[in-house]
């Protein structure tokens, strides 16, 4: 009950043909309970038949010429796949054994040698029947079958196809999507060998494309409502904007009218090459659905002639069930007096209609329809890619024969037996060693190269769907993709022609989120694929400055990152400077009792002579001033921004200051002291009298030697340094001053307040001495002053950052000099210019007294 489709009356060889030239068989509700027979077809599928017409043209040119194979006639034999498993295996197996007989007589059912099969169709069914006919080493050339799993020798070592393999289609598809950007893709495959390893090998070779699958989905092979609306779904409740599709026409097509129902667009489909200029699919009523598809399609021919061969089909005098079929499908019209059902469709629940329908018309044929008028993809020749494909493998058998032919006795192959096999009497797998050994042929100026594996490259047209304005799909070549061998490939766009399926018309986006923005980094989801994350906002101190930054980078050092984190700005710096207002006028201040030191000193000066300035060492009196002066004038050190320089100077130089002023003042209350001690014996008054002044130098000399020795021992251990801190706020950077070692900073100035300290006590013991102008009351007087401004200091040093901890350091300088200015010189100042009567020698206990020599 095959539907055989034989001319090999007076054929010397005959080439088998497999096509699907129904869509699907008939299903059978119970077939246990009838003996089993070879199910029916139904859904006439012009497209099949067009390649069957392919292969007897083919045939016929071949026949006709005189290059290859003179003298033989081929004839062929085709069987109808129905697009499905079963009857392909049966259908090679009918070829194997002549029809009638279990074992293989490798004749077709006329009796004429069977040289090789075309097919068959779809890879499942040539898989299904180039496992049985490897067997035998039957030769088998396929013009549709594209898995990559054909390309395994092992499996199928008789196999070879003029269609390449689906590995280019699937780097191709994956080249297209990093073209354009999209990382989120939902992929959808026919239920068969083609479908799952096509996105099998797109996953593969997307994957190192950092862009990640939404959802695979695959549709049934057999009809089933049900599956088909979960896909759809699917695709519904998608945000990944671009799905392709790997699947033949005749599959995809009830996916299609199920999507249509459910009214989606702006879908950017990725067409595998099966169904992306299929008549079935591309049909303008689906265009608001699959418009825009970007699809790959082979490479497209042209054979001179074929339109005139397809149309020379006459029912009348070519009476088969399959051309009488044909005609009654393509003008639904009933051949009288025949009984070929048409246009029914026996699945049940199919979109819309409940049961078995049946379109055909009780209209009957005539036999004079004109064939010119149909307009269907029968005669359809602008897109012949398969077709092409059919008539080239038929010219790869015809080749592979004429190899055969041409062998001569001294060269044959062949190491059992004669050497050669001849074209009368041959054996299948002889025929396969020529088929399998240099394949190289031309047709119409294409060269045909068929490689070890059975495999061909030929280029890739990419083709978007547009609408012209007939309101016909055109498709549109906007780009190529072309792989000479396994690894060197070339992917071209010309961007521009692109047709998008959205109502912006622009190149949608495909992702699984929205983009994170600079200022943040990707962050992984848990169980999602890495192409879903969340956005994290970088942490301060930290900056991203493209979108999708997989890191927050930290800012370097001395800057800071924005509020946007987006980049980082200079930190701001804080110090003590020149130009505020409080650096201004600590330092006015300080320049301002540096002249009243001076204009103290002026008066020393021009009153040198007087006994009050003679009174105590004039010389110290003069050196207390000079190291006033340079006390406050190192406030100036401390102003501006710090450099190592200038802290290693300020301490030091406000320590050495001190001492020479305090020694010195410890010089004079040491001789108080002394007069104090001395006040009743003669001889301590006389010892005082010619040892005192000398004592009173050396006292000052060995103080500031040894504050000088402190000084250089900080300095060449641990000096203080330039110092930023960032520790209080990340936002500023706070110069200052690290003092290096505290040890060393604690002695220097711990000298100073044991100075100050002798110079309290020396003085109080002497507090009630008339003698000086009262000069050991005021300096008792100014040492406590200058013990509360430091006293006072350190607490509020310690509680202060940044410039006011500076501040409080030159204020406490400040007060401390304006203290012992106040208290020392001021008393005296007074009397020497408004009281000077009062500044006479004194008298003590009946003694003048002077400390002048
Ligand atoms: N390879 C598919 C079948 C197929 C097809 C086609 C079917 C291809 N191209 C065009 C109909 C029309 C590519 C397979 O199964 O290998």
């Amino acid at each position: 009950d095959l539907r055989g489709y034989v001319d090999a009356e007076e054929a010397m060889h005959v080439i088998g043909g497999m096509f699907p030239i129904h869509f699907r068989t008939i299903l059978e509700e119970d077939p246990t309970s009838t003996p089993p027979n070879s199910p029916k077809c139904e859904g006439f599928n012009f497209r099949g038949y067009r390649w069957v017409k392919a292969m007897i043209h083919a045939i016929n040119d071949i026949n006709k010429r005189k290059d290859i194979l003179p003298d033989i006639t081929l004839g062929y034999q085709i069987y109808d796949t129905c697009f499905t498993m079963s009857k392909t295996v049966e259908n090679s197996l009918a070829f194997l054994t002549g029809q009638n007989e279990t074992t293989p007589v490798f004749r077709c059912s006329t009796g004429a040698p069977l040289a090789a099969i075309i097919g068959a169709g779809g890879s499942t069914l040539s898989i299904a029947s180039s496992r049985i006919l490897g067997l035998y080493y039957f030769p088998q050339v396929g013009y549709a079958s594209s898995s990559s799993l054909l390309s395994d020798k092992y499996q199928f070592p008789t196999y070879l196809r003029t269609i390449p393999s689906d590995k280019v289609q699937s780097q191709g598809m994956a080249n297209l999507i990093h073209h354009f950007g999209w990382r989120w893709i939902g992929t959808i495959a026919a239920d068969d060998d083609y479908g799952k390893y096509g996105v099998k090998a797109f996953k593969e070779a997307v994957e190192n494309l950092y862009t990640c699958i939404a959802f695979s989905e695959t549709i049934p092979k057999i009809y089933n409502r049900e599956k088909i609306k979960a896909v759809v779904n699917i695709v519904k409740e998608t945000n990944a904007t671009v799905i392709v599709v790997y699947s033949s026409d005749i599959d995809f097509h009830p996916l299609v009218e199920e999507l249509m129902i459910s009214n989606i667009t702006s879908k950017t489909w990725i067409a595998s090459e099966a169904w992306v200029t299929s008549a079935l699919i591309a049909k303008p009523e689906y265009f608001p659905l699959l418009g825009g598809a970007i699809g790959f399609g082979i490479r497209r021919g042209e054979i001179p002639g074929f339109r005139e061969f397809l149309l020379e089909v006459d029912p009348n005098k070519d009476s088969n069930d399959m051309t009488i079929e044909f005609w009654q499908s393509a003008f639904n019209c009933t051949w009288p007096g025949v009984n070929i059902s048409y246009n029914t469709d026996n699945r049940k629940n199919v979109t819309g209609h409940e049961n078995i329908v049946d379109f055909s018309s009780t209209k009957l044929c005539t036999g004079k329809e004109k064939l010119e008028d149909l307009n269907n993809t029968y005669l359809d020749v602008s897109e012949l890619r398969i077709t092409y494909n059919v008539y080239k493998a038929v010219y790869a058998v015809a080749y592979g024969l004429d190899q055969l032919r041409m062998c001569t006795n001294e060269t044959g192959p062949f190491i059992s037996g004669p050497k050669c096999a001849t074209i009368d009497e041959f054996e299948p797998w002889q025929l396969m060693y020529y088929m399998k050994q240099k394949m190289n042929f031309t047709v119409f100026d294409e060269k045909v190269h068929i490689d070890v594996s059975g495999d061909v490259y030929t280029p890739y047209d990419i083709l978007n769907w547009q609408m012209n304005e007939t309101g016909a799909i055109n498709f549109v070549k906007v780009g190529t993709f072309n792989q000479t061998t396994a690894d060197n490939k070339e992917f071209h766009i010309f961007n521009d022609s692109i047709f998008w399926n959205n109502p912006e018309r622009s190149r949608p986006r495909s992702a699984c989120n929205n983009n994170c923005q600079p200022g943040y980094r990707k962050g992984i989801l848990q169980g999602k694929p890495s192409c879903c994350y969340d956005c994290i906002r970088c942490a301060e101190g930290q900056f991203s400055n493209h979108t999708d930054a997989r890191e927050c980078t930290a800012c370097p050092e001395d800057y800071w990152s924005n509020i946007q984190r987006s980049k980082c700005d200079h930190k701001e710096v804080e110090f003590l400077a020149y130009g505020e207002a409080l650096g201004m006028t600590l330092i006015a201040l300080s320049v301002f009792g540096a002249c009243v030191i001076l204009s103290v000193t002026g008066v020393y000066v021009k009153f040198r002579k007087t006994p009050l300035v003679k009174a105590n060492d004039r010389e110290l009196s003069f050196l207390i001033q000079f190291s006033l002066v340079a006390t406050l004038l190192t406030s100036v050190l401390f102003v501006g921004k710090p450099e190592d320089w200038s802290c290693q100077s300020r301490q030091v130089s406000l320590a050495l200051a001190f001492s020479v002023c305090l020694s010195c003042v410890l010089g004079k209350t040491v001789m108080l002291f002394l007069t104090h001690l001395a006040r009743n014996s003669k001889v301590a008054e006389k010892a005082r009298m010619s040892v005192g002044p000398i004592f009173q130098k050396v006292v000052v000399v060995v103080s500031v030697l040894a504050e000088v020795g402190i000084c250089t021992a900080y300095l060449y251990f641990n000096p203080p340094s330039m110092f930023k801190n960032t520790q209080f706020t990340t936002l500023k950077i706070i110069y200052e001053c690290n003092e290096g070692s505290i040890m060393y900073l604690c002695i220097m100035f711990g000298f100073d307040v044991f100075l100050a300290i002798q110079c309290f006590l020396t003085a109080f013991v002497a507090r009630k001495l008339p003698n000086n102008f009262n000069e050991a009351k005021f300096v008792t007087f100014g040492m406590l002053v200058f013990f509360i401004v430091w006293i006072s200091f350190v607490p509020a040093y310690l509680s202060t950052r940044g410039k006011f901890k500076v501040a409080v350091e030159i204020f406490a300088i400040l007060a401390s000099s304006f203290g012992l200015l106040g208290c020392i010189f001021v008393p005296k100042c007074y009397i020497i210019l408004l009281k000077p009567a009062r500044n006479t020698e004194e008298i003590v206990g009946g003694r003048a007294v002077t400390n002048d020599k």
